[in-house]
């Protein structure tokens, strides 16, 4: 990660210290346990409130007022999700745009419980001309000049997909509180940001919502002034455990020569992942690697591939290619918020 530009100030200093990301030999497992999934918080967790209801209105016919308790006798479903922020891989961009500096770390993949929003919204039976749910969480702050509550919509289609959660649990426990409790969403394919932690309200709307978090905020834009295009969906991606071990301050990994086994997952919010490749000269020759089952329809699946590391220093790459037919990129495209920056792992090995 040597390339990335020095000179990191205080103000990113301060969120990377509370956003924490994934250490990629967690990788290992299918699920990650909850404490190495990456958090990400806009404001502060906000203190749980023990009258906390669920309130669901706007353009429905009968609006309603769910407990946790409600909620937890309705229909009850469990989905392995893969999770990543749409910041991943920021700081790796040139210029860096100063927010949350993630390396590549902001991804992890949890067994998330709760019941299906679809039924929820049904009961309450969205009016005619119903066109978003709007998901407010209890979180407040200041962004961009703008006093908010953090607030994310999904177009009604979306949030009627049969798998899109209120989820109450993480890895069969009650959700911790950086991630979301007592709810959070869960959207299948969509990076962090639609899935809004600390749910207070939702809210049928007849017009899209124009707030920070969706007019001005995840909007993929390369002049800061144009309009932008929203962020939606993961693109693919595949990450390796690096190899060997560490040194403390570079990270540059130091392997045996001979035969190294590479091991890594990747994921896609556009369809299965189809191939995964590696390239131990600069993304020239690419070798495929040996897929594993994935560990859902909406979760990454595992990758292997036996190295025979000649003595020498390299980079070792790995690319994820769906079955959009999306491929990873060699270099990132840059833009304003640096979103969705998708390009290859690139991880220096010292084979001795
Ligand atoms: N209420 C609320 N929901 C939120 C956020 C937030 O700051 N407030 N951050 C979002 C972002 S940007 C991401 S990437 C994910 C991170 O979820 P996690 O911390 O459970 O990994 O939560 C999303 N939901
Ligand atoms: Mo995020």
């Amino acid at each position: 990660m040597g390339e990335v530009e020095q000179g990191i100030g205080a103000d990113e200093l301060q969120l990377a210290t509370r956003n924490h990301g994934m250490p990629l030999e967690a990788l290992r497992y299918d699920l990650t346990p909850a404490g190495l999934h990456y958090v990400l918080i806009h404001y502060d967790v906000p203190d749980a409130q023990p009258a906390w209801r669920l309130e669901v209105g706007g353009a429905v016919r009968s609006p309603l007022l769910l407990s946790l308790e409600d909620l937890r006798s309705r229909p009850r479903t469990t989905i392995p999700v893969t999770l990543e922020c749409a910041g991943n891989g920021r700081a790796l961009l040139e210029p860096r745009p100063i927010s949350q500096p993630w390396l590549l770390e902001a991804v992890g993949t949890a067994e998330w419980t709760g019941t299906s929003l679809a039924g929820v919204l049904e009961e309450a039976g969205p009016t005619g001309g119903a066109v978003e749910v709007l998901f407010t969480g209890a979180d407040r702050g200041i962004e961009g000049g703008e006093e908010q509550d953090y607030a994310r919509s999904l177009p009604l289609a979306e949030a009627l997909r049969p798998e899109v959660l209120l989820a109450y649990e993480m890895n069969g426990a009650p959700l911790p509180p950086q991630h979301g409790f007592p709810l959070r969403l869960v959207v299948p394919g969509w990076y962090g940001m639609a899935h809004v932690k600390w749910l207070r309200t939702l809210t049928v709307l007849t017009e899209p919502f124009e707030g920070y978090q969706q007019a001005r905020g995840y909007r993929v834009r390369t002049e800061p002034d144009e309009p932008g295009e929203p962020v939606t969906r993961v693109l693919p991606r595949s990450l390796m455990i690096p190899p060997g071990i560490p040194d403390f301050m570079t990270r540059i990994r130091y392997v045996e020569s001979g035969r190294v086994v590479l091991h890594g997952r990747a994921w896609s919010g556009l369809g299965a992942v189809t191939k995964v490749e590696v390239s131990w000269d600069g993304g020239w020759g690419w070798h495929e690697a040996t897929l594993e089952a994935a560990v859902g329809a909406f979760a990454w699946r595992g990758w292997r591939f036996e190295w025979d590391a000649p003595q020498g220093e390299f980079e070792l790459l790995c690319r994820a290619t769906d079955e959009s037919g999306a491929v990873q990129p060699l270099h990132p495209r840059w833009n304003v918020g640096g979103y969705r920056n998708n390009a290859v792992q690139r991880v220096r090995v010292v084979a001795r």
